[in-house]
């Protein structure tokens, strides 16, 4: 990505005589758009992803957005969901509701599409690690509802590769995980055939670090293992290839995003070429793209609305098939419904308003664009190259090295980040921001009742029959997804049907990389001295515990803090994303730290603070939190005994230099 990143200016005429530059959209390769008249025949979806606490709070939400003009349905589950654990699991109780909505059964599942017409809206599911139970619900939801599932419509996630980079709600190892992931590609392809059976997703790789041209790469590298994937099963790419689809992030990068979208529809035509796929319809890409969300900044939230808009319409011009626009307030919290009707409102006057939806590819033929595709195309293809050397692309996801390499990236990221233009930046003028306050408890006690209620009302020899024979299933290698569903049809839960699956593959807990390189920066060379400083004086090394609580699994900034830490000096232990809460408490009771740290991303700040607070004891040991911390929670943190609070802009300097200062005072 040479000539025009780094010179600012296009300078030179680029050789426009490569055969894809004078294609036509909805023509091979399909750089100018999938189909011919674009958003003439059909604007892109305006999907926004959500998800609230309860089944009921969330349909409620779907029925007022779809009344405000959304035209498709996009489902936030929360975490004990993503990771197969019922509502009422030990492990489960910080975040039920937190991020998104709680599905324990077919019955809330019900609940969640109870009124809306299935076979008229398309609805996006994202989910990777408990795929098999919630597809299940899914279907048997619809199905008791009235509806054929060929009539169902939709977008189930189903990428579990990048789980593992990034994200990290995975729950078997890699390579179990892929075979269930093919196993819903093979179910639904004769079961749900209008169905998109992935979505497979670069927007993570780009929240977590990396830039849009890597992001790119990545994503087609793990396309590329899970089409080899199916071909090994004997499944025709023909069809398969029709309903793969992609999810992208649009960032701030305006015109290498755009360049970004035209040249993945290339490299996709180009990859099934190469596995012998001929059908027309498989060979044009389908996206989704969502807006970036460590784009926002908390400190002046309303400028969000103008980077939303900014990277919308790079989504748009890019040629995408489906969007969702981030809410002001989401650096902050779960978004309002007033910063959520925005949001919607951006897109909509996007499509209303603008002209934007009457011309296809709007940047073709320009010089800048074309040279930007194709630079984008060669990096793409070079970077392949190097991911696939070696032992393959999905050793290397086994082995983490792509989280690792995600990880480099983030840290180098950091150091190149520019500071963010804030236009209220008096505190008296400061934005007032409510963002929406989830009230887990009742979340989880409305969750308990409605287990206990179908534990009660079920055929417990039925259910207990079904998880047996999906056990025996999973030894022998066959395709599990008929056994869920049947699982499921008789009211097994999420938990159990993960459960009986884990009997078999059981949890996977990666080994964690992090990097040891210091950031160059004027700030860490002062902390450094400082750091040296508290050693001379105090003959040792200050002891730092540093965790991911809960079930939350963005940890890009707690490698930062850990990675900057050892670097620095501090002996730091880092307990990453699924440790036990029982294993934090153990370490915390059996080591003397000076300092433990906690990293929240998903809302359990509180919670959190609060059972690690009475496990330490305040006179020796320090504890701080960072993450995603609305201003409304310093009090109550401060409360509870927190020494230090850092949100995702604070300087990384600035927490070790807190650190020191807390020893010291101790
Ligand atoms: C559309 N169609 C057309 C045209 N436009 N036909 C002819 N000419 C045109 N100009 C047809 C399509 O072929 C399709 O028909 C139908 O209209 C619907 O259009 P679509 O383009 O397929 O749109 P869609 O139904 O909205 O589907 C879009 C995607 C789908 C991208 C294919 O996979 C999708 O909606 N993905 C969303 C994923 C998502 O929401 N992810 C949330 C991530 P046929 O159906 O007959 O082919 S949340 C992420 C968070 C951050 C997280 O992960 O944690």
């Amino acid at each position: 990505m040479s000539s025009v990143r780094a010179k600012g200016i296009y300078k030179s005429l680029p050789n426009l005589a490569k055969s894809w530059q004078s294609s036509e959209a909805g023509q091979a390769p399909f750089v100018r758009g999938p189909y011919r008249t674009m958003y003439q025949q059909k604007p892109w979806t305006m999907r926004q992803y959500a998800g609230f606490s309860s089944a009921d709070a969330t349909n409620e939400f779907f029925k007022k957005q779809l009344e405000n003009g959304q035209t498709g349905l996009s489902v936030a589950f929360d975490l004990p969901t993503h990771l197969g654990l019922d509502s009422t699991d030990e492990r489960a109780q910080y975040d039920v509701g937190k991020t998104g909505v709680a599905i324990d059964s077919v019955e809330d599942m019900k609940r969640l599409f109870d009124g809306i017409d299935l076979s008229s809206v398309s609805v996006s599911m994202t989910m990777n690690g408990a795929i098999m139970p919630i597809l299940a619900c899914y279907i048997v939801a619809a199905e008791e509802a009235g509806y054929a599932s060929s009539s169902l419509r939709g977008t189930i996630q189903n990428d579990i590769l990048k789980e593992f980079a990034v994200r990290n709600t995975f729950i078997h190892a890699p390579k179990p995980s892929l075979e269930m992931s093919i196993d819903v590609v093979e179910f639904s392809q004769k079961k749900l055939p209008n169905f998109n059976t992935m979505s497979i997703s670069g927007y993570h790789f780009q929240e977590g670090g990396a830039t849009p041209e890597l992001e790119l790469a990545l994503t087609l590298a793990h396309a590329k293992v899970y089409l080899l994937a199916c071909q090994k099963r004997g499944l025709d790419l023909n069809t398969i290839a029709r309903r793969l689809s992609f999810f992208f992030a649009s960032g701030m990068a305006f015109f290498k995003e755009i360049a970004k979208l035209r040249a993945a529809r290339k490299l996709w035509h180009d990859l099934l070429v190469e596995l012998g796929v001929t059908d027309e319809q498989a060979l044009r890409m389908k996206m989704h793209c969502q807006t970036s969300g460590v784009s926002l900044n908390a400190e002046s939230p309303y400028d969000n609305l103008t980077r939303t808009t900014v990277e919308a319409m790079a989504a748009v011009m890019g040629g995408t098939q489906s969007l969702h626009t981030n809410s002001f307030d989401e650096a902050i919290a779960l978004p309002s419904d007033f910063a959520a009707s925005l949001a919607l409102g951006t897109q909509q006057i996007l499509q209303q308003e603008t002209g934007l939806i009457d011309v296809v590819d709007p940047w073709g033929g320009s010089y800048m664009m074309e040279t930007l595709t194709s630079e984008m195309i060669d990096y793409v293809n070079s970077t392949l190259i190097s991911l696939e050397s070696g032992e393959g692309v999905l050793a290397k996801v086994e082995q983490g090295d792509i989280a690792f390499f995600i990880h480099q990236q983030a840290m180098q990221q950091a150091q190149l980040s520019k500071p963010f233009v804030t236009s209220i930046s008096d505190q008296q003028d400061k934005p007032q921001v409510s963002p929406r306050v989830i009230h887990s408890e009742k979340a989880l006690e409305s969750q308990r009742l409605s287990i206990n209620k179908l534990k009660l009302v079920r055929n417990n020899r039925l259910v207990n029959q079904s998880l047996e024979k999906l056990k025996e299933k999973a030894l022998s290698g066959q395709n599990l997804m008929p056994y869920v569903v049947a699982a499921i049809k008789h009211r097994a839960t999420v938990g159990e049907v993960t459960e009986a699956l884990c009997q078999i593959h059981p949890r996977f807990f990666p080994q964690q990389k992090i990097s040891n390189e210091l950031l160059d920066s004027e700030d860490l060379k002062t902390v450094r001295s400082r750091y040296q400083q508290f050693m001379n004086k105090n003959g040792r090394a200050l002891k730092v515990l540093f965790t991911k609580v809960g079930l939350d699994g963005h940890d890009r900034g707690a490698k930062q803090v850990v990675a900057t830490l050892k670097a620095v000096g501090l002996d730091v232990t880092y307990l990453p994303v699924l440790t036990p809460f029982s294993e934090v408490q153990s370490m915390i009771q059996n080591h003397h730290f000076d300092v433990v740290g906690i990293s929240s991303l998903a809302g359990a700040h509180l919670d959190f603070s609060k059972a690690v607070f009475s496990c330490i004891d305040p006179v020796k040991t320090a504890l701080i939190v960072g993450g995603v911390i609305p201003d409304h929670d310093f009090e109550s943190l401060e409360k509870i005994g927190i020494e230090g609070i850092f949100t995702r802009h604070s300087e990384i300097g600035l927490v070790v230099n807190r650190i020191i200062e807390l020893v010291e005072a101790k």
